[in-house]
């Protein structure tokens, strides 16, 4: 049980921007760009190293979703980023997988 298992629930706040019966888009708490979204999925895969052959109608749902999301949010024509991070070395804090939607401004690559 996570931080984010209590926004699927509804029992902490968020900002929603999309929600499907397999996954749910809210605002990063800590925004690192003008739009910075958090995409999973409500069935809670810790990291990418569980995901299992059986997830991967799921993961290529959030892939779909993601770009729809972006589009929504106005930031697919210019540009964004798609970020997932993976336990210590990448910086997972929350052991959900999500993916970060990254836009509304230049972005710096490669990351630090
Ligand atoms: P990561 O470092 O990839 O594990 O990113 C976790 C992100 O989750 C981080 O950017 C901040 C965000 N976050 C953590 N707790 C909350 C919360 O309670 N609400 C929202 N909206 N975002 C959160």
């Amino acid at each position: 049980m996570t931080i984010f298992d209590k926004i699927i629930n509804k029992e902490i706040p968020a900002q929603i921007v999309f929600e499907d019966e397999k996954c749910l888009a809210f605002r990063d708490i800590n925004p690192q760009a003008p739009v910075h979204v958090l995409l999973i999925p409500k069935r809670p895969i810790p990291t990418m190293n569980d995901v299992q052959p059986s997830d991967a109608e799921l993961m290529g749902y959030l892939m779909v979703k993601a770009p729809e999301i972006a589009k929504q949010l106005g930031v697919a024509e210019k540009g964004y980023r798609l970020v997932i991070n993976t336990n210590a070395h990448a910086g997972q804090t929350v052991s959900h997988i999500h993916i970060h939607i990254i836009g509304g401004r230049a972005l710096s690559w490669p990351p630090g």
